[in-house]
């Protein structure tokens, strides 16, 4: 990294979550009674994205949020950049993020 990136704050900057081209290479883990879901949820409808949703309270879907991203924490976005790898993103803000760049670039 360069001074001038330095100077610039480039360190806090993080990679961007790869972008993908279908919905079906999305995923979102949540639960019921969990707000930050919920206002992921509302983007979606907003967006008019028909993600699959997974929901942690089945055993399954908690063990691949954990086994994959790390934290049993949701919302979390699941990206299939390429098949067979994932990428977990974390933070309802992040992923709303994503899916207005991913609605964006998918018209
Ligand atoms: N800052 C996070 C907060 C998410 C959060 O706190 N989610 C709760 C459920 S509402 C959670 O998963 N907590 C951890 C746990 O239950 O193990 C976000 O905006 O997505």
């Amino acid at each position: 990294m360069s001074l001038f990136d330095w100077l610039n704050g480039a360190e806090n900057e993080q990679e961007p979550a790869p972008m993908v081209d279908a919905v079906d290479k999305l995923a979102l883990y949540q639960r019921a009674w969990c707000p930050y879901c919920e206002r992921v949820k509302m983007v979606v409808g907003e967006l008019g994205l028909d993600i699959t949703e997974c929901d942690t309270t089945e055993p399954d879907h908690l063990q691949a949020l954990m086994a994959g991203g790390g934290q049993r924490m949701v919302p979390c976005l699941r990206i299939e950049p390429e098949p067979g790898r994932y990428v977990w993103l974390y933070e309802s803000a992040d992923i709303i993020a994503y899916l207005r760049r991913y609605a964006g670039a998918n018209k």
